[in-house]
Parts: structure tokens; C-alpha cells; sequence
């Protein structure tokens, strides 16, 4: 699809429709929430401004910095942004797009073919969520200026000097009194803006971090594009075929990019995206690629005889096991739909995957042979381990383990019946659960101890993780199943509670125990329902008075506030160390307990963190480790 080079794009395509009030009022229908992730939010709405102008063919480098003071700035080479007068507002066009919400041609039919900007409000919200925010533009020879602040202009557009080069520049400073902590993180950043760099091949996006010790810089920039996403993705894993399936199709009105690879693991992992934006509720494109991908294999499968046409078929989820896959579609008039808006919706877009996929997969399976039997190897295995995982579960089911009817010996339950109002606590350790159920409130509060560390099932085909007797108790206590039969509706705690010790082997313990949440029961994670105790890290006593701090920082302020006169101080270095009612006082009473949410904000993300702690491949793992370590805080050596 050509950009618009040829027609001029100006003022009169801004569509003018209200103020900003609205998004100082409640920012969290505009950016999520106040936290971090609305935090970070404000980057990625400027960042897709840019973006927008690398779709349309006019940038090429995109420049994000982190300021000292946690302002941050991101700057492009692309056009500038238009600054001659807008004919109804009698004002700049710059001015009108960071003072009017719902600016931008996004919204109309001008502008942009395509956008990636979620609803296209996105440098007027950030203006009206900064203390400050200053925006410069290159064009026309000339440097223009504009200075904002919550939401208003604090200056009028002015030329500041002559230039050659053409792009547009803004800095911003998010608001304290809307942001409840202003500390930008640069994980976080660098992953959406790594999945842009992928999204958008050939485009430069560097991230700068200013801060003091936290100085530092990457830079991302894709030739391959998705294709090197799909290797980045499976770069700890091992794949069972060598180069990575690449097909782009470009029709006037909507494109479409996929990349895929096979690897040994047993989970699928398919990212999908629509106009850049990261479509976690999937849609159209995904189930065309979804009826594509089963009939190809299955066909040539048959064609082939790797399984007898008398054979039952390979499943979706049989010719998905093992897969890494982006889908990356393009098109003028996206429909986001679902939830979270992140659906896509337009029915056309299935029909073009579908085609699409159909095509080149049965070229890609024909024309490389070896490769194409690796594929259908992985694919006929995992039916017939889903074969044996079916028998397994019928069996277990025979004997009544897995469903709640009969309900793991060690679990306490509590007596409401209100998914809603109950809560089960995931203890480590006989000792801890033992005061845990002795310190519980039972009417709300479910107790399930675990004796010593789950199995790994980053490596573990379903048939094998069923034999854990570890797992199966969870799998029966929340009754809600796994996997493709995993259903919300039937969990019977609305809150999942993860409480182990503060040390190395609780955070371990911990870790076994999301990534067994995340590979097969995502939702749970997703919607909201896993949490992590905070058990208090000290007792300080002085006199006749205790306190329990839960962090090395709150030691710190207590002691400042209490002075180290006359004080005791007692490191907790195991739950077990607690009594009954120590424990309920300090980690499970709901007036006083702190509960840290478990989110998944960035599905490739999660996937990439839970594949390098997870795996099998020890070098990232220590990599990852040593380059994040010294994020960690209260480790216990
Ligand atoms: C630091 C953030 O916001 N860059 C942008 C442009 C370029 C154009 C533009 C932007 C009005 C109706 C489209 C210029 N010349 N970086 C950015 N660069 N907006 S935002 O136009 C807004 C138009 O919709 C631009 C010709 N066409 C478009």
C-alpha cells in the first residue's frame, strides 16, 4: 500500500471535537490507570505518533530519551508535524493537536492510511496529564516551538530558528498530582518498543536512559522484521526446523505479514497485531491463519502419509504445539472490538489471511520437504500425546482426582461457597501451612499446602505434568481445569494467593508456580486473579512496642522515625518463623495484609521472561539474571 505522498495533508483534516477536562477527571479512561502502566502508557501514545509517520514512509529514526529528572523525550525524522493555521479553530495545527482531544486525521478519512494510535488522542491526553510538556518541529526550513501544561498552551507556536532537516520533537513531563510514582522503567519501555522496532522493519528506535547509575542505551532496528521477532522469540529455544516461514502480501487497501518457526516445546505462542497495535484478544486475522494453518497440515499430512486418511485428523491445538508465530496485518479501517478494544473485528481480513496463509504454507511445505516432515513429525506427535493426556485425564477422572467433586486431601477449604468472597492460600511448607490454617479466617480463606518445589512444566507435555500430584491438587482445588478445557466460570477462589518464604528458594517456588499458572491456565493470570503474600521481611522491637516492616526501605524510614536506640530486630527469614497468629496479623488479615497482583502486561514479553527463567538453555538465564539483578530488592543470600 503507497503512502499518501502525492495529496498535502494539512489543518483542515484535524477533526475538532472537545476539550481536555475529561482526561484530567478520570485519566484511567484514557491511559488504563495512574500506575505504572498508565505511566508508560504516555510514551507509547507519543511513540505511536512517530511510528505513524515511519507507516506512512517519512521516518526513519526515532529517538526516546529518559531525562535525569524523569522527563522524557522522543523525537523523529519525519515531516513535522503541520503548523499553518486550522481554518475553524483559527489556531496552529500543532496547537490544535496537543489541545483538543480527539485531534488528528486518525479519525477522519484524512491524514494517515493507517494508524497505529489506539483511538488517535494521544499527544493531547499526554499534554493534559504533563506538569509541562514542549514540542518542537523542523519543517518549512524553520524550527517552531510551542510550550504546554495540563492540557492548555503556556506559549504561543514560534519560529526559534532555521533548519534544513525536517521531524517533530516532544518533551514531557508527566503531572504528580495525577501520577501516584513518576519512576520510568526501562524494561518496560525497551519491550513495546523492541515489538515496535520488529513491527515496523527498517525503522531505527533508540532508547536513552539518562539517570543517574541508570545510565545506558539501546538501539533497535530490524531489517527482517517480524522474521527477527520470531528469532528473538525462540533464540532460547530449540527449533525443530531451520529458517523462519516468511510470507508478505500487500493489497491496496490492507496488507498482511506472518512469520513463523517450530520449536521442541509443547506450548503455542502467537502473537497477533493489527496497525501495530498488539491485539491480545486476537480476531479476524488470527482465526484465518488459525483454519489455515490446520487444513495445510492436515492435507499434506494425508497427501504425504505421515497420518492414514483413516486417521482422525490433527487438531488445532495438535498442529499449534511447539509454535511461534507473528501475525501482522495492516489495514485503513481497522474495527477493535472485545474488552479491551484489542480485537480485531473486520470479517474481510480472514478470508485475506486464510488465502494468504493457505498459499505460501503449502509452497513453504513442498518446496523443502525435510523441513515440512519435521513440522508434520511435531504435529502427529502431539496428537498422539494429547491421545494419552486424554486417556490420563479420563482416568483420573475415573477416580475422581481431578474434578473438585473430591477435593485434595491436604487442602483446608473455607465454608463460603461465594467464588467471589473466597481465597485460597498456595503455602509452601507443611509448617507454614499448618499456621495458616490455624490463623485463617475459614469462613473466606482456603488453605493448600506444598510440600517442596512443583515440577518445571516449561519442559513437561501435559501427559506428564498430570502424573504431579502437586499439580493435580491445585488443578482440583481451583476446579476450573487446564488448558483448552481450562473455564473461568468454574473457579471457586477468586483469589489465588502465592505465599512462600522470603528467600531464594520461595522465589523459586514462586516461579515454578506462575509459570505453571501462565502456560496453562493464562487466564487466571490475565483476568486478574493470582497474587503474591508479602510476608514482613522484619520485627522491630523497641520497648514494648513491635513493628513488622516488609521492605529494606521501610526498615530504614522506621528506624529514622524511631531512632536505633534500644531496638531488637528480628530478619524473617522463613513463614515457618511465625506463629499462627503472627502470620495472620502480618500477611493474610485483609486490614492489614499487603498483596502484590500478578498482571501480564505484554503477552511476547511474558512468553520471552518465562522461556529464559524457564528453559533449558543456562547461558541467557545467567544473562538475564546478571542484567537484572540489580533491579532486585529484599534477595535473601
Ligand atoms: C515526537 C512525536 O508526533 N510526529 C508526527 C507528523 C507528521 C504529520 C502529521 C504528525 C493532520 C491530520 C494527519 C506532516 N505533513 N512525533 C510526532 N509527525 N502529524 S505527528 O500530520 C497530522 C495530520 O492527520 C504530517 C504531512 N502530512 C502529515
Amino acid at each position: 500500500m503507497t503512502a499518501n505522498k502525492m495529496k498535502k495533508y494539512d489543518a483542515e483534516d484535524i477533526q475538532v471535537l472537545e476539550g481536555l477536562d475529561p482526561v484530567r477527571k478520570r485519566p484511567g479512561m484514557y491511559i488504563g490507570s495512574t500506575g505504572p502502566r498508565g505511566l508508560h502508557h504516555l510514551v507509547y501514545e507519543i511513540v505511536d505518533n512517530s511510528i505513524d509517520e515511519a507507516l506512512a514512509g517519512f521516518c526513519k529514526n526515532i529517538n526516546i530519551t529518559i531525562h535525569d529528572n524523569n522527563s522524557v523525550s522522543v523525537e523523529d525524522d519525519g515531516r513535522g508535524m503541520p503548523v499553518d493555521m486550522h481554518p475553524k479553530m483559527n489556531k496552529p495545527a500543532v496547537e490544535v493537536i496537543h489541545t483538543v482531544l480527539h485531534a488528528g486525521g486518525k479519525f477522519g478519512g484524512g491524514g494517515y492510511k493507517v494508524s497505529g494510535g489506539l483511538h488517535g488522542v494521544g499527544a493531547s491526553v499526554v499534554n493534559a496529564l504533563s506538569e509541562w510538556m514542549i514540542v518542537e518541529v523542523k519543517r518549512n526550513n524553520k524550527i517552531y516551538r510551542q510550550t504546554y501544561s495540563r492540557g492548555g498552551t503556556t506559549s504561543e507556536l514560534e519560529v526559534v530558528g532555521e533548519t534544513k532537516k525536517k521531524g517533530s520533537k516532544t518533551i514531557f513531563m508527566p503531572d504528580k498530582e495525577i501520577f501516584d510514582e513518576i519512576d520510568f522503567n526501562f524494561s518496560t519501555l525497551e519491550y513495546r518498543i523492541r515489538e515496535m522496532a520488529f513491527l515496523n522493519k527498517g525503522v531505527k528506535i533508540t532508547l536513552k536512559d539518562e539517570r543517574e547509575e541508570k545510565k545506558r542505551t539501546e538501539t533497535f532496528y530490524y531489517e527482517g522484521g517480524i522474521k527477527e521477532f520470531v528469532k528473538h522469540q525462540n533464540k532460547n529455544k530449540d527449533v525443530i526446523h531451520k529458517e523462519v516461514i516468511y510470507f508478505e502480501v500487500k493489497k491496496e487497501e490492507y496488507e498482511v505479514e506472518i512469520a513463523m518457526q517450530y520449536t521442541d516445546r509443547y506450548n503455542e505462542n502467537i502473537f497477533t497485531f493489527a496497525n501495530n497495535i498488539n491485539t491480545q484478544e486476537g480476531g479476524t486475522h488470527l482465526i484465518g491463519f488459525k483454519s489455515a494453518l490446520t487444513r495445510v497440515i492436515n492435507d499434506y499430512a494425508k497427501r504425504n502419509s505421515f497420518i492414514k486418511s483413516n486417521e482422525e485428523s490433527l487438531t488445532g491445538e495438535d498442529v499449534r504445539e511447539g509454535l511461534t508465530a507473528i501475525i501482522s496485518v495492516k489495514l485503513t479501517q481497522p474495527q477493535f472490538e472485545g474488552q479491551t478494544k484489542t480485537k480485531l473485528g473486520n470479517s474481510e481480513i480472514r478470508g485475506f489471511v486464510e488465502t494468504t496463509t493457505n498459499e505460501y504454507m503449502q509452497i513453504f511445505l513442498e518446496e523443502n520437504p525435510q523441513q515440512a516432515k519435521a513440522i508434520i513429525e511435531k504435529c502427529v506427535k502431539a496428537s498422539r500425546a494429547r491421545e494419552a493426556a486424554r486417556k490420563a485425564r479420563e482416568l483420573t477422572r475415573r477416580k475422581g482426582v481431578l474434578d473438585s467433586l473430591s477435593l485434595p486431601g491436604k487442602l483446608a477449604d473455607c465454608s463460603e461457597k461465594d467464588p467471589r468472597l473466597s481465597e485460597i492460600f498456595i503455602v509452601e511448607g507443611d509448617s507454614a501451612g499448618g499456621s495458616a490454617k490455624q490463623g485463617r479466617d475459614r469462613a473466606r480463606q482456603a488453605i493448600l499446602p506444598l510440600r517442596g518445589k512443583i515440577m518445571n512444566v516449561e519442559k513437561a507435555r501435559l501427559d506428564k505434568i498430570l502424573s504431579s500430584d502437586e499439580i493435580k491438587a491445585m488443578i482440583t482445588a481451583f476446579g476450573c481445569g487446564i488448558g483448552k478445557e481450562f473455564n473461568l466460570e468454574k473457579l471457586r477462589y477468586h483469589k489465588i494467593i502465592i505465599m512462600t518464604d522470603a528467600d531464594v528458594d520461595g522465589a523459586h517456588i514462586r516461579t515454578l508456580l506462575l509459570t505453571f499458572f501462565y502456560r496453562y491456565m493464562a487466564p487466571l493470570v490475565e483476568q486478574g486473579h493470582v497474587y503474591i503474600a508479602q510476608p514482613p521481611l522484619y520485627k522491630v522491637k523497641k520497648g514494648k512496642t513491635e513493628n513488622y516492616v516488609y521492605s529494606d526501605r521501610e526498615l530504614e524510614k522506621l528506624l529514622n522515625d524511631i531512632g536505633r536506640q534500644g531496638i531488637s530486630l528480628q530478619r524473617y527469614k522463613g513463614l515457618g518463623e511465625m506463629n499462627a497468629e503472627q502470620l495472620w496479623d502480618t500477611t493474610m488479615d485483609i486490614e492489614n495484609r499487603t498483596l502484590i497482583q500478578v498482571t501480564i502486561d505484554d503477552a511476547a514479553a511474558a512468553d520471552e521472561i518465562f522461556t529464559t527463567l524457564m528453559g533449558d538453555k543456562v547461558p541467557p538465564r545467567k544473562k538475564f539474571i546478571e542484567d537484572n539483578a540489580k533491579y532486585v530488592t529484599n534477595l535473601d543470600i
